[in-house]
């Protein structure tokens, strides 16, 4: 019944008519296509190693004599590798600039937290350097080794995790070398005739959820904050409609916010010149996915969409340019671009799309690409046809964004001068807030465009669950105005009211959203810090805080490594979808039951958002009753 009265977002509605109408297939059409054709494909155990086969949809065992079992593991330590291998990746790209940053070689750039550069350096355990350039330096080269050398744990890890957490990996032979011999031998193990022990391989997949976190999101988010800034709060505005009509539109998708900077730069310029001439247009930028995320964070460019969106915003007409760099662009958006003057922009080498321009990202030449593109898009403009434009009639919502751990401390720090993680405690000691949720990932077209995110939100605030989001769920919950300032606080529970009237007031703020939103994906390491950080005062382990994780609408492989990660942490796991698992039962029992003696957290499947709260909350105050609190 609830599920029927879930108002979806009008604007995406409108756009996916106005798609059809113009003959863009859109994901949604999509995914009914395939999925209807090979219904129960995500639940098969198929294996294709190796040439005697390729066995599909195993019954009991491969040609090799492999059970069902074995394959499901060995299919999930491959898509762990993946989503790990996307973060490291990431990581790398982003270390490389800082260490030309250090070095001189990359003047596009510079250190703009020297506190948080002088804690992190010291954080690693580096010592020495006398000027901010080579702290730089040695950070960017110590993060570059945490994710090449063959043998040691990241510095990373040992900086980041928990002592005792690092203890129990280590007793259950999980803890890490360095990123690249910990993928290698991912693949290695899965090769034909290698691991064939269950167990040893989801141990195996467990592995590279730490790397994903310490080698992939950690110093990513951490790389970011020193060369672009930490973010403070800023208020936005998000969906498609913040795309203009009467301006250049430029799209800034991935997830690496490094030459979104350059374009935002060259873009202030551009616009500070238009001043003076009356009759150019002006450039308008528009935040997608993650990379929308940082620089919604940083910048306070509005944010345009999330990975669903992506076809529909160019069938508004009014895209001039389409810019990626890495990581969640859809390739259909070359077809949907064809409708019109749009123009798509690749612009890394291990990302080129048929059918889109490349351009690429030299981090040496930031300013010069980042004048480059702004030039493309204003001469593009001029081949614009207005007549084909239509952007739906509704006003953008609004988001209070910039929730950093500095930021988030800052705040609380007002509400308790001196002692700000106790400020949370003790609203959590006292009931206020009966726990922490993170929700976060992406967004499904699996089910009714955001009714999963929104509902599951919905009914934590409601029984006074903190909720903290990062990636494109955060999308979908402004939409529904989760993450707006309204100072009458519409179906929060009491008790979170009386915190949220509390913190605003102490920060002369009207009102505080709802819910907190701490920024992309890579930006996860931030919730870590904050849980460590309770964990730490309250003196239990992670796995006895009053937490959970939910990631309802999960699609990317990078979510499989980040929730391995939380479950690792010893944190409750919910996802919507059971991953490509559902074929073996004894994977799914390990996965949802068994490893929570092993680590105190697993995961949970369940796409009903309400009978999902209903377990987190049970969860929850379990984990409350167990403290005492
Ligand atoms: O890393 S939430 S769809 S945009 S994977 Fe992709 Fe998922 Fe969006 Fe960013 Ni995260």
């Amino acid at each position: 019944m609830k599920r029927e009265k879930f108002v979806v977002d009008p604007v995406t509605e409108e756009m996916r008519k106005r798609a059809k109408k113009l003959g863009i297939r859109t994901v949604w059409e999509r995914y009914k296509e395939n999925h209807a054709r090979s219904k129960d494909a995500p639940f098969q155990a198929t294996c294709t190693t190796c040439q005697q086969g390729p066995c599909v949809n195993v019954k009991t065992h491969g040609v090799c004599g492999m059970n069902k079992d074995i394959i499901v593991s060995k299919n999930l330590v491959s898509e762990t590798t993946i989503g790990a291998s996307a973060h490291v990746g990431h990581a790398r790209r982003v270390a490389n600039i800082l260490r030309g940053v250090g070095d001189g070689s990359i003047t596009a750039y510079s250190i703009k937290e020297k506190e948080k550069l002088d804690c992190v350096y010291k954080g690693l355990g580096l010592s020495g350097a006398n000027t901010d350039e080579k702290k730089a330096t040695e950070i960017a080269d110590t993060i570059l080794d945490d994710i090449s050398k063959l043998e040691g744990t990241p510095k990373m890890l040992l900086y980041r995790a928990l002592e005792d957490r690092q203890k129990l990996w280590e007793d259950k032979n999980i803890l890490i070398n360095g990123a690249c011999p910990e993928i290698m031998e991912a693949q290695n193990r899965i090769a034909m005739g290698m691991d064939a022990d269950m167990k040893n391989l989801l141990l195996g997949a467990c592995r590279l959820g730490l790397v994903d976190a310490y080698c992939g999101m950690y110093p990513a988010t951490t790389i970011q904050d020193i060369l672009l800034g930490i973010p403070n709060i800023t208020k936005i505005k998000t969906n498609l409609t913040v795309i203009k009509r009467d301006e250049i539109n430029i799209v800034v998708h991935g997830h690496i916010p490094l030459l979104a900077d350059a374009i935002i730069d060259a873009t202030e310029e551009y616009n500070d010149e238009k001043e003076e001439k009356e009759n150019k247009p002006k450039i308008n930028l528009v935040g997608m996915c993650c990379t929308g995320m940082e620089v919604l964070m940083r910048k306070g460019v509005n944010y345009g969409g999330d990975i669903l969106q992506q076809e529909l915003a160019i069938a508004t007409g009014a895209i001039e340019l389409f810019v990626a760099d890495i990581q969640c662009t859809q390739p259909a958006v070359v077809d949907a671009a064809k409708n019109f003057h749009t123009k798509v922009i690749m612009t890394d080498p291990m990302s080129k799309m048929e059918g889109a321009e490349y351009i690429e990202f030299d981090a040496e030449k930031a300013e010069e690409i980042g004048k480059k593109i702004v030039d493309m898009a204003v001469e593009n403009y001029k081949n614009r046809d207005q007549s084909k434009v239509f952007i739906p009639d509704y006003e953008p919502h609004e988001m209070v964004a910039g929730f950093s751990t500095e930021e988030l401390l800052k705040v609380l720090d007002k509400v308790k001068p001196g002692d700000p993680i106790g400020a949370l405690v003790d609203q959590i000691k006292d009931g206020n807030i009966r726990g922490i949720c993170a929700v976060i990932g992406c967004v499904t077209p699996r089910d009714t465009y955001g009714f999963r995110t929104v509902e599951l939100i919905r009914e934590l605030i409601k029984n006074n669950i903190l909720v903290v989001l990062t990636g494109c769920v955060a999308t979908v919950a402004s939409y529904h105005d989760l993450l707006k300032p309204d100072s009458s606080y519409p179906g929060v529970g009491e008790g979170l009211k009386k915190v949220m009237d509390a913190v605003a007031k102490a920060n002369d703020l009207d009102a505080v959203p709802p819910c907190i939103f701490m920024g992309a994906c890579v930006d996860n390491s931030r919730i870590e810090e904050v849980l460590n950080a309770v964990a730490n005062y309250l003196h239990v382990r992670i796995d006895q805080l009053p937490v959970a994780g939910s990631a309802p609408e999960y699609i990317a492989e990078k979510a499989i490594p980040i929730g391995i990660w939380t479950v690792l942490l010893g944190i409750f796991t919910h996802i919507g979808d059971q991953p490509n698992i559902a074929a073996s039962e004894r994977v799914v029992k390990f996965l949802t039951d068994d490893i929570e003696d092993i680590f105190g957290g697993k995961f949970y499947v369940e796409a009903d958002p309400y009978i999902a709260a209903e377990k987190i909350i049970g969860v929850i105050e379990e984990k409350r009753k167990a403290l005492g609190i």
